[in-house]
């Protein structure tokens, strides 16, 4: 039987794992998104500043949009000397969580495998390998001995219309719990005092003076000079609020779970020319994705010609998957910046500060953004780590580019 909210409900050993409360007339921060990132800057701006007068909006469940319609796959084997730093970052964060948060967010580091199936690829994955090296991430070049040791499914024959010639490896990469990371931050950012409002829309934000100076919601106004937008799929919506316009187109992004299989896959595999990649869970179901649907749209739609494709291209990497059902689909929706890479820190408006354009990376990145939009909001200043990811390099034209270290090719 449902309790009514605003009380802790004993109905586990620990009881519920965030309290319902009122809304409040006012907040120091108001977070927009109660997905991974914007619960990890609640989490972060209590724990690591002190700063706990903070509301997270969320217009549907807890989890509900991109975190929890992920691939839940974690790397840092980018391309650029700006991307590499921060998702390294990142992942060493996640390497941590299950102790931060006392809550085992199932981080399988298990390692990362891109395979090349033409000399160009194999050059763009070396040029990777390389610089990752220079900037102390641990990836290296593999050949086919190597690829079929790590995962003995893969055909390395030359019988596929694409042989497989050589990967990118990275050991550090693997998959998370992807609910467990967006239930871990909630559970902790709640016991610092964060206030978490599911079934919660953003309506408008006020601005006076170039300064937000409060929130309009589905359950009523909150005054406050603070705002964070850390939403994926509607962040030029919530941007149109203070009259701001973003460079972001937003796509569909699908993905599918096969019956649960006896574990045979232990590495995440991923083929840019044959837009698919592939991980096991623990238990046991096959996780596929691929590229983002080509045209833009908000739809949560699956299809059937995303499954009947995708599968191809899997079976092209692996035929002894031929029997394998399919359980579900899903689809996700993503923010693509013009150079694949995200949009994070102040804006013109005074008081609203993003975390926003993440384009199919943006689990992966979840920790360090909380942590550095903390920082940002706590100190008034643009952390170093994320200088290079300004709104305004669309007009200086100081692009940073990670089309390239896409997954699959968008
Ligand atoms: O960049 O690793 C990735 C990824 C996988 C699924 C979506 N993005």
């Amino acid at each position: 039987m449902l309790k009514p909210p605003n009380s802790w409900i004993p109905w586990g050993p620990r009881g519920r794992m965030w309290r319902r409360h009122p809304l409040k007339e006012s907040y120091d921060v108001v977070i927009i998104g109660g997905g991974a990132h914007g619960l990890a800057a609640a989490y972060y701006l209590a724990k690591d500043h002190g700063i706990t007068n903070v509301a997270v909006l969320e217009k549907n469940y807890i989890g509900s949009g991109g975190s929890g319609r992920n691939t839940a796959i974690v790397r840092a084997n980018y391309r650029t000397a700006e991307g590499i730093p921060f998702y390294d970052a990142s992942v060493k964060l996640y390497a941590g969580l299950s102790q931060e948060l006392g809550y085992n967010v199932m981080f399988s580091q298990r390692g990362h495998m891109t395979l090349a199936h033409s000399d160009r690829a194999v050059k763009g994955l070396r040029e990777r390998a390389e610089r990752n090296q220079i900037l102390g991430v641990d990836s290296r070049m593999i050949w086919p001995d190597e690829i079929k040791r790590l995962a003995p499914a893969l055909d390395v024959s030359d019988r596929p219309r694409y042989p497989i010639m050589g990967a990118l490896w990275h050991p550090p990469g693997g998959i998370i719990r992807h609910d467990a990371v967006v239930w871990g931050f909630a559970r902790e950012a709640d016991r610092r005092g964060v206030h978490l409002h599911p079934k919660t829309e953003v309506t408008g934000i006020k601005v006076e003076g170039g300064h937000v100076t409060a929130v309009e919601t589905s359950r009523g106004t909150i005054r406050t000079g603070m705002v964070l937008s850390s939403t994926a799929g509607w962040c030029s919506t919530i941007a149109q609020m203070v009259d701001l316009k973003l460079p972001v187109v937003t796509h569909p992004l699908q993905a599918m779970v096969s019956e649960p299989l006896k574990p045979f896959l232990d590495v995440v595999v991923v083929s840019a020319s044959l837009h698919a990649y592939i991980s096991q869970t623990d238990r046991g179901e096959l996780v596929i994705g691929a590229g983002i649907n080509p045209y833009s749209s908000y739809s949560f739609q699956s299809t059937l010609d995303f499954m009947e494709s995708t599968a191809g291209h899997i079976l092209e990497l692996m035929p002894a998957l031929a029997e394998v059902k399919i359980l579900r689909q899903w689809a996700g929706i993503c923010d693509m910046t013009p150079d694949y890479s995200p949009i994070m820190g102040f804006t013109p408006v005074g008081g609203f500060v993003q975390d926003v354009g993440w384009g199919t990376y943006g689990f992966k990145a979840s920790p360090i953004c909380g942590k550095i939009m903390a920082q940002l909001i706590a100190t008034n200043r643009t952390p170093d780590l994320i200088v290079p990811f300004s709104l305004e390099r669309f007009s200086t034209g100081e692009l940073v580019g990670e089309k390239a270290a896409a997954a699959v090719g968008h």
